[in-house]
């Protein structure tokens, strides 16, 4: 961090300057100081990643109050940061896709020209770092020498989110080896501004590789490297190139013959990816020796091997989750992960210098500062930390990280699963008939809206493959773009399965256990993907049997498998007319295959209902 006095000259370079300044291409140099040319700086620092570094960064940050350090015995090296109130969640609403053509941004995007929108922000962006520090972050997505890896320069004179993508991406000397290798890099800008919600813009540039942020410090809309470059950007280019870049967590399970099957899942944010991920399966497995693994919580890339398969790497190298819910009885390994080193935002602080949050273990405290650092006490009506609080940490501190997290060839994906909360209609797990129909089944995925966008949470909305808020280009071109990747790999694809947590009994009460028990069906797919489980076929696709879920050591609830399992035709209906009208928004790119799926559901329903079998 930068200790030189407050100069004018906004060329004032700390940091890495001579060495990475000197190994960047003489493109991202240019594109530094036109930066630094347009917003002012007082002082550039170029980041370098190191140990050093963020303690400096962090000492500034508790100077100026912006962080809180916490009990250094309970969570050595941990701090606290509390956002402005107004700044809590990704914000869709004021997202956009500034492609060339408006038709290529889709209609689940906000489009706007780019250029327009680029001289617009850049009045916004105009003497907007004057009087602070342009941090200048070079960044690796991905392991190093990975032929999906990607590289980007993150701009921002935020601290906190300089520290947030220190622990979310690779930075440092192997980011800046990278850049040598590169055909190309990302440029991310972003300022705080004056986090007016009203002056809020987070804007992608897909033809320029360029995103624009202003005005939040929230980690969706701040962290350029996340979903702006992991998922809108690369999204773009993977359409491109011939590969998919995917808002899924990447498992592996290891069976009791020493087999290893990697899994890949897609599911809305805040949907319990990081928990499926990080899942310690229950005791009578582990004795068996099923073991699992975890190589990413929220972005998976996927390209095809030599072999014909395709491969997943995680781009990120940290940890961005969801606190509320996070528990040593939901997740254990996050907890252990958590123990230190970790930076969490809009928790709640307890008098001893420790967090809370609603769902963790132990009593609420009798008293406690809450996310917004007001006094709080468990009967005042209101949450103590924000719903939608959240934990960065390094990914290399989870207990169960996979060993083949830095492999750069990444991990063969066997099956990939879609899930959403649906408390009806969606029964707890489906195989799809083929990789056709599981597009359909990732483009119909629906599931009730969370605290992690701004906006009414529990709505039903379609988010298809979870990628909603996070395709970077038309739905329906990217619908294209899979089926089309499924007739490349032809039977190498992995399979696809649709699984529901979260349908509840008519007293509203979950069905289904969850978290470890979440274990019954993971092995289920296993064992359909090793040729050995049974399924039935039923007009949604092949289901388990209570015996092969052996739901019988469950002790559920009389008829809850029943529920769990069942397709109830009304339901289903209406869920396929639903889903008829949404398809219809695409109609002019639509591919008539997912329109036939469609049909052919409503009609395997009708038959079925005729036979008496649903
Ligand atoms: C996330 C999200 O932060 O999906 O991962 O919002
Ligand atoms: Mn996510």
């Amino acid at each position: 961090m930068s200790s030189s006095p407050p100069q004018a000259n906004p060329s004032a370079q700390t940091g890495t300057s001579p060495n990475t300044r000197q190994s960047l291409s003489a493109q991202a140099m240019q594109w530094v100081d036109s930066v630094a040319q347009l917003t002012r700086p007082q002082i550039v620092h170029w980041c370098t990643g190191s140990a050093d570094e963020a303690t400096r960064l962090r000492a500034l940050m508790i100077r100026d109050g912006s962080l809180v350090p916490l009990n250094e015995a309970a969570h050595p090296n941990s701090f606290l940061a509390r956002s402005d109130v107004n700044d809590v969640a990704r914000v869709e609403g004021r997202t956009f896709i500034c492609s060339r053509q408006e038709s290529n941004a889709g209609p689940s995007n906000n489009w706007s020209d780019p250029v327009y929108m680029q001289e617009f922000l850049g009045k916004l962006f105009h003497g907007c770092m004057r009087g602070r520090v342009m941090y200048v972050i070079p960044y690796l997505l991905g392991p190093v020498g990975s032929p999906l890896a990607q590289v980007g320069i993150q701009i921002t004179d935020s601290p906190y989110v300089v520290a947030n993508i220190c622990l979310m991406t690779r930075v440092g000397g192997e980011a800046i080896d990278e850049f040598n290798r590169q055909p190309s890099f990302v440029r991310g800008l972003h300022s705080t501004g004056n986090l007016d919600p009203e002056q809020r813009y987070i804007c992608h540039f897909p033809d320029d590789n360029l995103v624009m942020s202003f005005s939040s410090n929230y980690g969706g809309n701040a962290l350029l490297a996340k979903k702006c470059h992991a998922l809108r950007l690369a999204s773009v280019s993977a359409r491109r190139e011939g590969w998919l870049a995917e808002h899924m967590m990447v498992l592996g399970i290891t069976s009791p013959d020493g087999v290893k099957t990697y899994i890949a899942g897609a599911f809305p944010s805040s949907c319990g990816k990081t928990n499926l991920a990080m899942l310690v399966p229950p005791e009578a497995d582990l004795r068996a020796g099923w073991k699992i693994e975890t190589l990413g919580d929220d972005i998976a890339w996927l390209r095809f091997g030599d072999d014909g398969r395709l491969y997943a790497i995680n781009p990120e190298a940290g940890f961005f989750g969801v606190a509320p819910g996070t528990s040593r009885a939901t997740n254990p390994n996050a907890i252990d992960t958590l123990r230190e080193n970790v930076l969490f935002t809009n928790v709640a602080l307890r008098e001893n210098g420790t967090v809370w949050w609603e769902g963790l273990d132990g009593e609420p405290p009798v008293a406690c500062t809450d996310w917004t650092g007001q006094p709080w006490t468990p009967d005042c009506g209101r949450p103590a930390a924000h719903p939608n609080s959240r934990f960065t940490v390094s990914a290399r501190q989870c207990p169960c990280i996979s060993p083949d997290f830095d492999n750069p060839a990444g991990v063969p994906i066997s099956a990939i699963i879609f899930g959403g909360r649906r408390s009806t209609t969606m029964p707890l797990v489906f195989e799809a008939f083929n990789w056709q129909h599981g597009t359909y089944l990732g483009a119909t995925l629906t599931s009730e809206k969370t605290a992690a966008a701004a906006g009414k949470v529990g709505q039903l909305r379609f988010d298809p493959m979870a990628m909603l808020p996070f395709c970077g280009y038309h739905l329906a071109d990217y619908w294209q773009h899979w089926l089309e990747m499924g007739r490349r790999g032809g039977a190498l694809m992995p399979r696809i399965y649709h699984v529901n947590w979260f349908r509840k009994d008519w007293g509203g009460r979950f069905l289904w256990p969850g978290f470890r028990e979440n274990m019954r069906v993971l092995k289920w797919i296993v064992d359909r993907l090793r040729q050995r489980g049974t399924g039935v076929t039923t007009p949604l696709g092949v289901m388990p049997t209570g015996q092969s879920l052996e739901a019988g050591s469950l002790g559920l609830a009389p008829q809850a498998l029943e529920e769990l399992l069942a397709v109830k035709p009304d339901e289903w209906y209406r869920e396929v007319d639903r889903r008829e009208e949404f398809l219809a928004r695409f109609s002019d790119r639509l591919p008539p295959e997912l329109l036939a799926e469609n049909e052919a559901l409503r009609q395997r329903i009708r038959d079925a209902e005729l036979k008496g079998t649903i």
